[in-house]
């Protein structure tokens, strides 16, 4: 089965906690803090693979989280990080921001990585907090919890030549011919249904051949299968475009070969200007002179030679795969998709914002989120730690600009307390 976009879910792993714990043993009664930090979460990576060329294998599998850190435990021992998730994708597969839409990510190379969401970083532990003036800190920090995203992964194959024609031509009986792909052959149209792939060896040298579903007049107003697959033939430095010279199908060669090309000039100007050669396949349904003639006029016509192809004779087989390889030699990669400059996974850890109502002051803002993470304020010592915070944060002076004076309510996050000067 073929599936060539997907949309699924992933998210980084949260941080783990960092530990609340006193040492003690026979010697102490009450010992210092000695609460480890709470592990990284596990990041979320996709990595492109030469050994899939389908998004099938998301068919069922939509959700992909990877391990939280643990937390921090006593006797200063950090939690262990949690483990990557590394997503295998297809070579050609691009990731997008489902909210957006933006693209993030063109995974082109094989083997290439791209680290779409960093874990969360785990939290301090109360060892940490000790100082010259707060031996026995009796809080610890909450590991960084991430947040759950949505991306779409849409595969654009990457091959090198594209086969084009429209169906039953007999495109799928050449990649049969040349490579070692095996699909499926018949007399009658669309009976290639997604792309398939081959490996053509020439000369020492490889290169790879997508054969699409044929297209019809109108593909772009959805006719036949539509312009769906073209997309498989969007990255290809080739086309070879095949027409059935023997028209078997009742259909004129010159008027096919000016269909197909309005087609692809209607998906995009890109597609249309990729070089072609063009094939005059089933060549040994016509006699020498039909087919010279045929030649001939297509010539005068278009000012190109077709190449005659007879896949079942093999004919102008070998002419083909050495003409292919050498018009590849000389023609540039074509260049990745284009990424957006867009951080999809920047976590915000400076605005800050002052809302007053009346005599209350809310405070809010990626920079608060991150402070106040695991504050437990049940505790005198932990709230003395906070406020002493806000000051060097330079929260309490910008308060104080806006008209904070005694007794006005501070309102942070969950915290919401009465000022006292
Ligand atoms: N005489 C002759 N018949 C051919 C040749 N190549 C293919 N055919 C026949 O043409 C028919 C269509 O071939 P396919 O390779 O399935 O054509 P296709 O272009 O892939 O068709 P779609 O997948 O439907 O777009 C089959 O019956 C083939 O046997 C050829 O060189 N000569
Ligand atoms: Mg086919």
């Amino acid at each position: 089965m073929f599936l060539d976009r997907v949309k699924i879910k992933i998210k980084a792993g949260d941080g783990g906690d960092g530990a609340l714990s006193f040492l003690r043993n026979a010697m102490t009664m009450k010992g210092g803090p000695d609460g480890g930090d709470g592990g990284k979460g596990g990041d979320i990576i996709f990595k492109a693979t030469q050994n899939q060329n389908t998004l099938y294998s998301f068919r069922f599998k939509k959700k992909f989280f990877a391990e939280n850190g643990q937390a921090g435990s006593r006797q200063l021992k950090t939690g262990a990080s949690g483990k990557d998730l590394i997503i295998e994708v297809p070579c050609g597969t691009v990731i997008i921001d489902a909210e957006t839409g933006k693209v993030i990510a063109d995974l082109t190379e094989n083997n290439s990585t791209f680290t779409a969401l960093k874990g969360g970083s785990g939290g301090h532990g109360n060892a940490y907090y000790k100082s010259s003036i707060k031996q026995a800190p009796a809080f610890s920090q909450e590991g960084m919890k991430t947040k759950e995203r949505e991306v779409i992964l849409e595969l654009k194959t990457i091959a090198d030549v594209g086969l084009v024609g429209f169906p039953n031509v007999g495109k799928s009986t050449l990649l049969s011919v040349i490579s070692n792909a095996n699909p499926k052959i018949a007399n009658y149209p669309f009976t290639t249904l997604y792309p398939n792939l081959g490996v053509v060896e020439v000369k020492g040298q490889t290169f790879v051949v997508a054969d699409i579903p044929g297209l019809i007049e109108g593909a772009s107003e959805g006719q036949g299968l539509g312009h769906y697959f073209l997309k498989h033939v969007e990255r290809v430095r080739l086309i070879l475009h095949l027409v059935d010279v023997s028209e078997a199908d009742g259909r004129d060669y010159m008027s096919d070969y000016e269909t197909i090309n309005a087609e692809l000039a209607k998906y995009s100007e890109e597609l249309a200007k990729t070089p072609q050669l063009v094939i005059f396949s089933k060549s040994d349904e016509l006699s020498e002179s039909e087919l010279e003639k045929k030649m001939q006029a297509f010539e005068e016509k278009y000012h190109i030679r077709p190449m005659p192809l007879s896949s079942i004779l093999h004919e102008g087989v070998e002419e083909i795969k050495l003409k292919t390889l050498e018009k590849l030699s000389v023609l540039p990669k074509k260049p990745p998709v284009q990424v957006e400059e867009f951080d999809f996974d920047k976590v915000d850890l400076v605005s800050l914002n002052i809302e007053k109502e009346g005599n209350t002051f809310i405070v809010t803002g990626g920079k608060i989120d991150n402070f106040v993470r695991g504050v437990f304020l049940d505790d005198p010592r932990s709230f003395a730690y906070f406020q002493n915070r806000l000051q060097e944060m330079g929260i309490i002076d910008m308060l104080k600009e806006r008209g904070l004076k005694e007794g006005d309510i501070v309102k942070i996050k969950d915290i919401e307390f009465e000022w006292v000067e």
